[in-house]
């Protein structure tokens, strides 16, 4: 008999999800149809709400869609004991590393303020700085962040990142532990945040940690919005302490059309899109897991639910 996969995409992809799973031989049951749960094997999900993982009884791995886990937090979400996977696939990586290099070289290149200069028909040639007396530093270095480091690496820019343990990565400098983060922040004229949201990194994006960067730097927060002290943002920004933003993620989504962040002129606005699990790869990454699965193998990228990510 067939196993079954449950699926939640949270995104209006779920035919491309299916013709995969149906390829790799899984019968696929959509979320809103998913009728008796005793038949189910495997979940894919985004967002799922409570109660209904835990009364899957035969459940034997639930799979993040996204590389973020904060969504499967809350009572009763995840049952215990089932394994919980995260998504790591490369067109999520490379989604991302697209993103990242975008909104940097926007900055670098001081796009803004060229096109605000464009809407003055303003004509004020000046020297580009070279990329490598730009400093870039990156909150998280994990598969999303190493990545980024290593393309800005590849551009030539003065790469630093923040993570929980030392990192080794060419051309890149190692910040890590708490104590370290006030260096990082001090070098940092463009920020990027790639962190995970835990206990641990909610509001890192604040007033105290704004006021330790260069005055004039950028922030780029693809991570999370609950990261993001978005008021503390705001009144950096009308300061000069941070002079522009490029922003994927917030405290609410969809953004309420009544945020002021939507109409400022030096934040750029994206719908939590900086990058999406392709279902080609994503699948392929599924797929794999259930393969180990059956052979008793150990999972790849399983992850501690009480570690936060
Ligand atoms: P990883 O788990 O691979 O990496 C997380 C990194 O953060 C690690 O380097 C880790 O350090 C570091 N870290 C975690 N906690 C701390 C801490 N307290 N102090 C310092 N460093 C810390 O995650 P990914 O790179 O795959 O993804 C990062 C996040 O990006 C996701 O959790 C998600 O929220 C977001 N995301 C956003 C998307 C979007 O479209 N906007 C798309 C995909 C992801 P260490 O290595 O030492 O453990
Ligand atoms: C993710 C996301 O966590 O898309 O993958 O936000």
């Amino acid at each position: 008999m067939k196993e079954t996969l449950l699926l939640k995409t949270g995104l209006e992809c779920s035919d491309e999800w299916r013709g995969e799973f149906e390829r790799f031989g899984l019968e696929v049951r959509e979320w809103r149809a998913r009728g008796d749960l005793r038949g189910i094997d495997y979940a894919l999900v985004w967002a799922p709400h409570a109660g209904v993982l835990g009364a899957c009884p035969n459940l034997k791995i639930i799979f993040s869609i996204g590389a973020g886990l904060d969504h499967l937090r809350g009572e009763n979400v995840v049952p215990p004991g089932v394994p919980v996977v995260r998504m790591v696939e490369p067109m999520l990586t490379a989604g991302m590393t697209e993103y990242v290099l975008f909104h940097t070289l926007r900055f670098h290149r001081e796009m803004p303020q060229f096109e605000s200069e464009q809407r003055e028909r303003s004509w004020r040639q000046r020297q580009p700085r070279p990329a490598a007396q730009r400093r870039v530093g990156i909150l998280g270095l994990g598969e999303l962040g190493a990545a980024s480091a290593r393309a800005l690496v590849t551009l030539g820019f003065d790469v630093a990142g923040w993570s929980r343990s030392e990192k080794h990565i060419d051309g890149v400098r190692s910040f890590f532990g708490a104590a370290q983060l006030p260096e990082l922040l001090a070098r940092s004229e463009i920020l990027i945040c790639l962190l995970p949201l835990t206990a641990q990194t909610e509001n890192i994006l604040n007033a105290e940690n704004f006021a330790r960067l260069p005055k004039g730097a950028y922030l780029i927060n693809a991570a999370r919005g609950r990261h993001c002290v978005e008021e503390e943002l705001l009144a950096a920004m009308e300061s000069g302490q941070i002079a522009g933003a490029a922003l994927d993620v917030f405290q609410t989504e969809p953004l309420p059309e009544t945020s002021p962040l939507w109409a400022h002129p030096r934040i750029y606005v994206t719908p939590h899109i900086a990058s999406i699990t392709l279902p080609q790869t994503g699948a392929a990454h599924v797929c794999e897991n259930i393969r180990r699965f059956r052979a008793g193998r150990a999972l790849t990228h399983a992850v501690d639910l009480a570690r936060g990510y």
